[in-house]
């Protein structure tokens, strides 16, 4: 009787010492490239929760070899000198001032609504620079502060921003994100798309600790290729969650857009 209560202390002991290596455990986070096909039809099974699910899909599926990409304007001009920064446009979006603002931004709920209409809005819970960041509930009629609140459940919440490529041997869309997501269920996504159907994305789930840089390069896009002499790129931020467990999700800041001729 005696030597069993000692082995139950022993073990109760042993699980205590565990308990702070366990939650010292680095958490867990993956990035990966995912293409988003008609992203906004209504009963799109790619919507919200369904991306998440499909993203998620994708990364048990066998890799697919993607299609050649093609042979860009910039691969003809050769490596464009980088000592102008953006000589045909350079904008620094730091979200300190009222934003989103239209035409070129615009921020929205794909799902309308249904479970709360929330899209990505300023806040102030944390940022890289300055004061403000968005996040992507903090917008829209159900809008809430990151202070108070995790991102909700089924969020499909989306931000594009619109510009020209012509002329542009070299674009860059850089950004700082920081993101704690469900890992592997909940996505938030960078993309860009020349008809706005069809969505070239790079996506990150899980924890990444601290801000990170992010870049989207329009001379070569994960799937397609060069989005340079387009009339309209549309560059998106994204955020879809499944139906159950949340965290703090994304906070994006310091944007950057530069275009080089
Ligand atoms: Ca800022
Ligand atoms: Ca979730």
């Amino acid at each position: 009787m005696k030597r069993s209560r000692m082995l139950v202390v022993v073990l109760a002991l042993l699980l205590m010492t565990l308990i702070p290596v366990l939650a010292s455990a680095q958490s867990p986070e993956k990035t990966g490239s995912f293409i988003i096909r008609n992203r906004n039809a209504p009963g799109n099974p790619l919507a919200g929760a369904g991306i998440a699910k499909a993203t998620q899909q994708l990364d048990t599926a066998k890799p697919v070899p993607q299609a050649a990409l093609p042979s860009g304007v910039a691969q003809l001009l050769g490596p464009a000198p980088n000592t102008r920064v953006g000589t045909l446009l350079n904008y620094k979006e730091g979200f300190e001032q009222v934003w989103p603002f239209f035409p070129e931004w615009v921020s929205y709920d794909a799902d309308g609504p249904y479970n709360g209409e929330y899209c990505w809005g300023q806040n102030d819970f944390i940022s890289f620079k300055g004061d403000m960041s968005i996040w992507p509930a903090a917008g829209c009629w159900d809008g809430v502060d990151p202070t108070y609140y995790y991102y909700p459940n089924d969020t499909n919440s989306w931000t594009d921003y619109v510009m020209s490529t012509m002329g542009a041997r070299k674009a860059n869309v850089n950004f700082r994100y920081w993101n704690q997501s469900e890992y592997g269920w909940d996505y938030f996504y960078w993309c860009a798309s020349v008809d706005y159907w069809t969505w070239y994305c790079d996506y990150h789930t899980g924890d990444t600790g601290k801000w990170r840089k992010g870049r989207i390069d329009l001379r070569n896009v994960p799937g397609y290729g060069s989005m340079l002499n387009e009339p309209a790129v549309f560059i998106a931020f994204g955020f879809t969650s499944d139906s159950i467990i949340t965290d703090d999700g994304p906070f994006v800041d310091d944007v950057r857009f530069l275009l080089w001729d």
